[in-house]
């Protein structure tokens, strides 16, 4: 049985189509069952539909408060009995009801190297701040807002003459190599959350979780086959 892939998504889903575009070479053997946006003019709906993947649209505006909003995703998502659930450029905190439904199985990418500059607008508080190294990090997600068990991060360097577009195209080049790598160990029965930390191969990663350095795959190409999983 292959694992099943619900993608949670607000926006464009470049994360979702770079995901779909590993399974389709082979890198990430997995299904996306299900992608759920909470807005029903994302981009990334189409990418789905055209796909043949089913859709649904959850509104926050349409539910009183965050937890039933949560309970709404939940009853939405579990017909489809996904394995892991991937945030991919969804823009909204989930609650316990939420996050506790999924132990272990909710995965985010983040547009930092956590644990610095948590929350929304990270590249302009990385230009603001001069900073030299920016990147992007894959989470567990817990009820903590981007403060889950990291399982790795991509870097990136800033450059001298960056904006924030040109800097979050860098980043996101990285997201679309990062993520569907930590899938491809998930999908694999690599990866694992334990009261230990986040286990690979049954190893115990360090906090920051793996590296993926920017001289090891730059630009925009995809990590060669063999650095994913078996
Ligand atoms: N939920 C929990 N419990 N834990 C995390 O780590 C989460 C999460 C939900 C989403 C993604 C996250 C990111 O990668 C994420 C991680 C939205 C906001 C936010 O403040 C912050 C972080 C992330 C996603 N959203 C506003 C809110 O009030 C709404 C902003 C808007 O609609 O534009 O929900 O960055
Ligand atoms: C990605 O850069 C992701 O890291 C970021 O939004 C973008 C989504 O792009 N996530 C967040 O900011 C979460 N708050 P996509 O829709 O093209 O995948």
């Amino acid at each position: 049985m292959s694992h099943r892939l619900v993608v949670l998504i607000s926006g464009r889903g470049t994360n979702l189509q770079a995901i779909l575009e590993a399974i389709a070479r082979d890198q990430l053997t997995a299904e996306v069952a299900l992608v759920v946006s909470s807005r029903a003019d994302a981009g990334g709906l189409d990418i789905a539909t055209r796909a043949g993947i089913p859709t649904a649209v959850v509104r926050r505006k349409e539910y009183p408060g965050r937890a039933e909003f949560d309970q709404a995703l939940c009853k939405v998502i579990d017909d489809h009995h996904p394995d892991t659930l991937v945030l991919a450029g969804f823009m909204h905190v989930l609650g316990p009801e939420f996050v506790n439904h999924y132990p272990g199985r909710l995965l985010n990418i983040h547009p930092s190297l956590l644990p610095h500059y948590r929350g929304l607008d990270t590249h302009a508080r990385v230009l603001a701040a001069g900073d030299s190294d920016h990147g992007c990090s894959v989470h567990f997600v817990t009820e903590e807002l981007d403060g889950g068990p990291l399982i790795a991060r991509a870097l990136v360097p800033v450059l001298a003459n960056d904006t924030e577009e040109t800097l979050s195209k860098r980043v996101q080049s990285r997201e679309h190599v990062l993520y569907p790598l930590v899938l491809s160990w998930r999908a694999s029965g690599r990866l694992r959350l334990t009261e230990k930390g986040v286990e690979l191969d049954g190893r115990l990663l360090p906090p920051e979780g793996f590296q993926l350095d920017w001289e090891d795959h730059p630009g925009p190409v995809s990590v060669a086959a063999s650095d994913f999983g078996r």
